[in-house]
């Protein structure tokens, strides 16, 4: 970055933009920019090298700045800039939608586009309640998701979401008919589990008792993170994403997995589906749908839910639901772009490849000062800390502010340090971030 980038920074105002999830006053007396990005890397606006342990925030799975992503942007722009998907369309979101679904597990063959991964959540609450109307069941309605689950901040997704301070502010204006089922996360159990904790599978058994409660005939989908991601990186005990497909298909019950996250070879295989081997009936995902580089995000949905809808006149609007930018021009263009780019480089496989060690180096930090778990799956790994009293995620925000100082960026959430890098991190580069944390938290108070 030159002096005229450092200067412009200099007399930037940051006042006026109401930054999300973010402490503003806090940020705004000590900023943290960044400038500039390439693969592994972002400069920050004081012209520092960071190493992004995160994906930018689990998006950028092909690493940043990829040239052909850039040139498709690009040639999308200049060509045809917008064009409304009401009743028109343009050509680049139907080839999106094709290349989605020859990755999508199968019988997920319909695409629905959205714009963000809550659009995604929200839109797929929707055609669950629409499917089993279109069927005469319109009595599910009932949604069930779960504790510390994160499905974005619309309306539709912090009301399944289970994260107290996402809902506090708007208690009593969430939607009404929703349920939970309990967490999986017990420390007790499952202490420094390497892939899928062994303890666990009988939680998803919570789940037939709620259907039982509300009644099988008033429940419409249940909707889950294979591996949730933003409370803390959960992963699901064995055989315990089977049992909610089994009970689920007892009773009627869609499952929706909310991919936004671990879609795109994070886990190893396209989608978490396929490296758990259960198929649900809906998918939701963004984020390395573009590698991050255009906002879009997708509702991938079984053959027969879209037919569901696929009744009454021809000229009848099946769905009354759509965005402005459902399927945008430049959002469809990067689309089909990463995903040839993630064929090419056999980016999943490497993904699978890496996988192991990431693990071994991350459960490394067994044993150092603070460290109670470490846990991990495919490109997915975390490090939680015990809390200093009385200052919950004190101790994990400063993990992250020391691990920017050294040059690597990584996610705190609550007590716990995520790492979920690029795709095409190489080996050395996953040492390098673990070794940073080792300092670190040698060091935190
Ligand atoms: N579902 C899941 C599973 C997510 O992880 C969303 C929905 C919402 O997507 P949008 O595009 O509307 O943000 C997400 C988003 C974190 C973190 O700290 C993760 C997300 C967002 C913000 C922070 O891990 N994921």
């Amino acid at each position: 970055m030159g002096a005229r980038d450092q200067e412009l920074l200099a007399a930037l105002n940051l006042e006026p933009l109401w930054m999300p999830f973010t402490a503003n006053r806090q940020f705004k007396a000590a900023p943290r920019l960044l400038v500039a990005a390439r693969d592994m890397h972002y400069t920050t606006h004081d012209g520092r090298r960071i190493l992004d342990g995160i994906a930018g925030l689990w998006a950028v799975n092909a690493g940043h700045c990829r040239q052909p992503i850039i040139e498709a942007i690009h040639r999308q722009a200049a060509t045809l800039d917008y064009a409304t998907g009401f009743q028109m369309h343009s050509p680049a979101p139907f080839l999106a939608a094709e290349k989605l679904i020859r990755i999508a597990p199968p019988g997920l063959d319909h695409v629905f586009f959205v714009n963000s991964g809550s659009e995604a959540v929200d839109t797929a609450l929707k055609i669950a309640l629409g499917y089993h109307r279109a069927r005469g069941e319109g009595s599910r309605r009932v949604l069930i998701g779960r504790e510390r689950g994160y499905h974005g901040v619309g309306f539709g997704g912090i009301s399944v979401g289970g994260i107290g301070p996402n809902r506090k502010a708007f208690n009593g204006q969430l939607l009404p008919a929703v349920d939970h089922l309990p967490h999986t996360h017990d420390l007790e159990k499952n202490a420094h589990s390497r892939g899928q904790p062994e303890w666990g599978a009988h939680l998803a058994d919570a789940l037939e008792r709620l259907i039982e409660l509300h009644d099988p005939s008033n429940v419409a989908a249940v909707i889950v993170e294979p591996v949730a991601g933003s409370t803390g990186v959960l992963v699901p005990p064995k055989g315990y994403l089977q049992r909610l497909r089994r009970i689920c298909d007892e009773h009627g019950v869609l499952l929706i997995f909310d991919e936004v996250i671990t879609g795109f070879g994070r886990t190893g295989r396209p989608f978490a589906a396929e490296t758990f081997a259960v198929t649900p009936d809906l998918i939701t995902c963004a984020k390395a749908l573009t590698n991050g580089a255009v906002p879009m995000g997708a509702v991938i949905v079984r053959k027969e839910i879209y037919d569901a809808f696929m009744q009454g006149p021809e000229s009848s609007i099946e769905l009354y639901h759509g965005h402005t930018y459902s399927g945008h021009p430049l959002a469809a263009a990067a689309a089909i772009a990463t995903l040839d780019l993630y064929r090419q480089e056999a980016l999943f496989e490497r993904a699978a490849a890496l996988a192991p060690h990431l693990e071994q180096a991350v459960h490394s930090l067994e044993g150092v000062a603070h460290v109670v778990d470490v846990r991990n799956l495919g490109m997915i790994a975390a490090v939680e800390l015990e809390p200093i009293r009385g200052r919950p995620g004190a101790r994990a925000f400063e993990a992250f502010l020391r691990c920017y100082r050294k040059g690597v960026l990584v996610r705190t959430t609550g007590e716990t340090i995520a790492l979920a890098p690029s795709l095409i991190i190489e080996s050395g580069q996953i040492d390098e971030l673990v070794d940073t944390l080792r300092e670190v938290i040698a060091t935190l108070p």
